[in-house]
């Protein structure tokens, strides 16, 4: 008789947005708390001129930022994040199945539940950019 043939699951996708600056723990254990959900990850990396916007300034340039994101082993692929707006295209182009970000951005994109699913998880305590440059600044302080 013929071998039943299991049918073949396409991989799921998930999607996430962020600024990477000071690439760090929380970014990665956010990046491998998607893996263990979704079987692909592709992240958006805002760009120098979009962090403008955001009214963020980060140490790290955006190429340096996209190329610490892209050697995370938890990474599929890369792309520019420009502007606001571009979520929803992001999620037909990239035929993702989820949008997922980290819990301070609860309910904030809740409006693209009719394209996808939408999910916050745990942000990753006790570490930021901002406490990290904190801390630097701190240590300079003292060592003065
Ligand atoms: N994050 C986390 N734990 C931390 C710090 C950050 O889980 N200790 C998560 C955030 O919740 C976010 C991601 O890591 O999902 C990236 O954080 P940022 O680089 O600060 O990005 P942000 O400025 O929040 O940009 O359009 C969406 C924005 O681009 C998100």
């Amino acid at each position: 008789a013929r071998p039943m043939l299991q049918p073949v699951r396409r991989p799921t996708v998930a999607l996430t947005y962020g600024t990477y600056d000071l690439f760090h723990i929380g970014h990665v254990r956010l990046f491998e708390r998607i893996r263990e959900r979704w079987d692909r990850l592709i992240v958006a990396v805002s760009t120098d001129e979009f962090n403008a916007i955001k009214g963020k300034r980060s140490v790290v340039p955006y190429a340096d930022r996209v190329a610490m994101v892209s050697a995370c082993r938890w990474v599929d692929e890369v792309f520019p994040e420009r502007r606001w707006d571009q979520k929803a295209d992001d999620i037909r182009r990239w035929g993702a199945d989820a949008l997922v970000m980290g819990s301070d951005w609860t309910g904030r994109f809740d409006d693209f539940k009719p394209l996808c699913e939408v999910v916050y998880l745990p942000r990753t305590e006790g570490v930021s950019s901002t406490a990290l440059k904190a801390d630097v600044v701190a240590r300079v302080h003292a060592s003065i």
